[in-house]
């Protein structure tokens, strides 16, 4: 659904309009036209398409037609050429907090303030004051509305970023003069959230791929460009930084800026203790390079294997490195099914037989389909009778679609007693039952904790979903005790679930690896709602593997047969 995002254009051309001054009346008009759209239950792109949005009050013809518009080309002219009118600069001062778009319009007209640079030096030369309506105590509020603003985390998550990033990587890969171009940072390590992109290519033309990284699609500012490195900012306000390496080194800068820093302090250490310098130009004895050209080969004259970077946080990494005992990780070649899909039985876009190409076209053999049940009334949650003809749909659908099976299953509602939303004797009959909380998020931990045991105690619950509840940014974990509940998955043969979605990665990186450690089992799921995010099985990989995991302790490596008498055995 693009209902919010459209909502947030409407806001944001009102707020441009405001800031040059256009009668109210007109403003009012657009920032209705996004609280109608924000709030509309169903799929805008349905009304359009129908012709019934018309019939809302507040939405006109005019308005129809940017909706139109923007639903077939993914932009609003309207909107375009009102972001033209104005300096830049001033559609970034809206994202300070308590600055509005009518002391935006007033000190850009009386004081020519053009961004948040020249908002700072207007602040500083006390000029401010003079404005009408201008108090200390406003001012004040500016000056910690800034303060906030640039001290805010602005941290995206990893899923938000990657497809771009990729693309990226993709786009430079063309230029003339460039042998390779690499992800680095926190993003080739696959953390949870990224605070910017970290590009390296690697040529000894620089200058002719900064010129085509500062001129790539996407761009919307070139925040800096030197010689052999330029930082832009693309679309969601992500930053961008590339450095451009020459082969030789290649290796050397691409662990360098990999990281992270803590990683990178023990290898600089270990290369002192072997009497080297490590640096990102390569690994030196006195000043003779002996490696740099490639990664293993750093690693090899420091004495180790390779380390795969969403290992390199200096949690044991290099230690296990020295003894030997790397663990051997699983890969995304080793994936053989998802475990958590929902289709449009319930909350889902996708019909099953849509759920079962796209996942053949993931390379996946079987797809479970976890349909929220009953009592989950705002995601549709299935009665008993809908998830019997559920059941007839998968058969038909397995009878039908070749080269892959569609597992039946439910992401059952944990109830906030701990009793489970469907009878155990319709659970007994379904491949794969993922039980979790959507409720009751604020209860205490003995209680919260307590209702996830109850649902593992359960023998045909196989997977506890999404088991801390977080929702990255804007939602923290429930009181669950981890530890405990890690426990009882370990004794009752209950797998705990990576959820793949790029707002949860619930479990993280951590968390699996104490899980493993205590002995229990993790099965990765996309809780995809749309068959365009069945590729964030790739984000759970990695999140498997910054948990250390291996083949053995994941669900999905299993082939159909050996994951179905697993599961019928708990
Ligand atoms: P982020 O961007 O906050 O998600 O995290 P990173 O890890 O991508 O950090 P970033 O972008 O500041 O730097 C990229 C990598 O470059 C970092 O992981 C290690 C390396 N690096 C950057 N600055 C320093 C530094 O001052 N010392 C060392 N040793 N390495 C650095
Ligand atoms: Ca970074
Ligand atoms: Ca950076
Ligand atoms: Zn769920």
């Amino acid at each position: 659904m693009k209902n919010r995002e459209i909502a947030t254009i409407f806001e944001s051309l009102a707020d441009i309009l405001e800031i040059k001054g256009e009668n109210a009346f007109r403003v009012n008009a657009y920032h209705r036209v996004s609280r109608i759209i924000g709030d509309l239950p169903t799929d805008v792109a349905d009304l359009v398409e129908s012709g019934e949005i018309t019939e809302i009050a507040g939405i006109g013809a005019g308005t129809a037609g940017q909706l139109a518009e923007y639903l077939e080309t993914g932009r609003i002219t309207r909107y375009e050429e009102a972001k033209k009118s104005i300096p830049k600069g001033l559609i970034e001062l809206l994202s300070v907090p308590g600055l509005g778009p009518k002391t935006i319009g007033l000190v850009w007209n009386d004081l020519n303030v053009k961004s948040l640079a020249g908002l700072k030096r207007a602040l500083r030369g006390g000029k401010i004051l003079d404005l009408p309506g201008m108090g200390k105590k406003k001012v004040e509020n500016i000056q910690k509305g800034i303060s906030a603003y640039e001290s805010r985390s602005g941290r995206l998550t990893l899923g938000a970023i990657l497809p771009t990033a990729e693309e990226i990587v993709e786009y430079l890969k063309e230029t003339t003069g460039v042998s390779d171009v690499s992800l680095a940072g926190s993003t080739r390590r696959y953390r949870e959230t990224i605070g910017d992109i970290d590009v390296l290519a690697f040529s000894r033309k620089p200058a002719a791929v900064i010129e085509a990284f500062t001129g790539m699609p996407g761009v919307k500012e070139v925040l800096a460009a030197g010689t052999t490195k330029a930082s832009v900012r693309v679309s969601g306000a992500m930053q961008v930084d590339l450095r451009v390496v020459p082969p030789d080194s290649a290796g050397a800068a691409l662990m360098y800026f990999t990281g992270s820093k803590d990683h990178n302090v023990r290898l600089r250490g270990l290369a002192q203790e072997k009497g080297l310098k490590l640096n990102e130009y390569g690994l030196f004895k006195g000043d003779r390079r002996v490696a740099g050209k490639t990664e293993e080969a750093v690693f090899r004259r420091l004495g180790l294997p390779f380390i795969p970077p969403e290992l390199r946080e200096d949690r044991g990494e290099v230690e296990a490195a020295l003894e030997g005992e790397l663990p051997d990780l699983v890969e995304r070649e080793d994936i053989r099914g998802d475990l958590h899909v929902h289709s449009n039985w319930s909350d889902g876009y996708a019909t099953i037989e849509e759920v079962a190409r796209a996942a053949k076209a993931q390379g996946h053999q079987y797809v479970s389909i976890n349909d929220h049940t009953r009592s989950l009334g705002i995601a549709h949650g299935l009665s008993i009778e809908r998830i019997e003809k559920q059941l007839k749909e998968i058969a038909k659908v397995n009878k039908k679609i070749k080269g892959i099976t569609v597992l039946s299953g439910t992401e059952v509602d944990i109830l906030s007693d701990g009793r489970l939303d469907f009878p155990d004797k319709l659970l007994a009959r379904l491949d794969v039952v993922v039980a979790s909380v959507h409720s009751g998020f604020a209860q205490s931990s003995d209680r919260i904790t307590g209702r996830i045991v109850s649902a593992m105690e359960n023998p045909h619950v196989d997977i506890i979903g999404h088991p801390t509840g977080r929702l990255l940014g804007t939602r923290e974990p429930y009181a669950v005790d981890l530890e405990r509940v890690m426990e009882v998955a370990a004794e009752t043969g209950t797998a705990l679930e990576i959820n793949a979605y790029y707002e949860r990665l619930d479990l993280n990186g951590v968390n699996v690896r104490r899980a493993v450690e205590l002995g229990a089992t993790i099965a990765i799921g996309t809780d995809s709602h749309h068959i365009d995010q069945l590729w964030m099985m790739d984000l759970g990989v990695h999140t498997a593997r910054r948990g250390w995991l291996t083949k053995k302790s994941l669900l999905n490596t299993l082939t159909k047969s050996a994951l179905l008498k697993r599961l019928g055995r708990k």
